[in-house]
């Protein structure tokens, strides 16, 4: 008797827990987290770089550093939500590292408490670049929550905080001739996942006297290495985009 009705408060606080779990907030870490990427010797970098942080700030400055001299930093992009679209926002490179900022033009607090995308760093370097991994570290981090212009990121009284930064890493791989990652980037625009885009040009190629895809391994679908695109490659886009055929094949054979 005993043991059943401890086994009853066991299954009533587990159900109780099991309801006032998920409404307890998990309070998010202020973090500056750069996300590894791979990319190829014949493409550009761009590397994400997200941003959390549990109170409301005025402005950002961040500098971050990458080890590799052979690579350079094109710009930093600003993903507007994170920041608003009202905001002094800059970047300046110097040799190997770059710092971006954001500020408000008024006195407001301008970032709200959140977590998300806070913009792209954008690299590039030479077409014979060797494969390699470059490290994205940070060399500071300073976000001020005091909304004082012009004296924030000078003075420590006013209280400015460095949240958690985590690195990421830039995989450079090698590309196969001009094709990179997958094949069926036909068009030679967007991602590496090919689309209706894609379909549209080789389509448009093989029987409307469009002009050639930029790449022929690209539109080599079936990776028979015919260098000139045809109804088999074509079959094989298809397949992909509608019918649930097999993933586009990798450029390196
Ligand atoms: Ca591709
Ligand atoms: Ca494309
Ligand atoms: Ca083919």
């Amino acid at each position: 008797m005993k043991k059943e009705a401890n086994m009853r408060t066991w299954i009533f606080c587990a159900f109780v827990l099991a309801l006032i779990l998920p409404a307890i907030p998990v309070l998010a870490e202020n973090s500056i987290t750069i996300d590894s990427v791979a990319t190829f010797t014949n493409q550009t970098g761009k590397v994400p770089v997200n941003f959390t942080n549990d109170i409301e700030l005025a402005g950002v400055e961040l500098t971050v550093w990458w080890n590799s001299p052979e690579i350079q930093i094109d710009s930093f992009s600003f993903i507007d939500g994170r920041v608003d679209y009202t905001t002094l926002k800059g970047t300046y490179v110097m040799g190997d590292t770059v710092t971006v900022y954001a500020l408000p033009f008024s006195g407001e607090p301008l970032i709200g408490i959140g977590t998300g995308l806070f913009g792209h760093l954008h690299f590039s370097y030479p077409l014979e670049i060797n494969p390699q991994v470059v490290t994205i570290d940070s060399v500071t981090v300073i976000v001020p929550p005091d909304v004082d212009y012009g004296t924030r990121f000078m003075e420590p009284s006013k209280g400015y905080f460095t949240p958690d930064f985590n690195k990421g890493y830039l995989d450079i791989q090698q590309a196969f001739g001009c094709c990179s990652g997958i094949r069926g980037n036909v068009d030679n625009q967007g991602d590496d996942e090919p689309n209706i885009a894609d379909l549209t040009y080789l389509v448009s190629f093989l029987f409307q006297g469009g002009p050639p895809p930029d790449c022929p391994e690209e539109a080599d679908m079936n990776a028979d290495g015919d260098p000139e695109a045809n109804v088999a490659d074509l079959t094989y886009l298809i397949a992909f985009l509608f019918l649930g055929g097999p993933d586009p094949l990798p450029c390196n054979p």
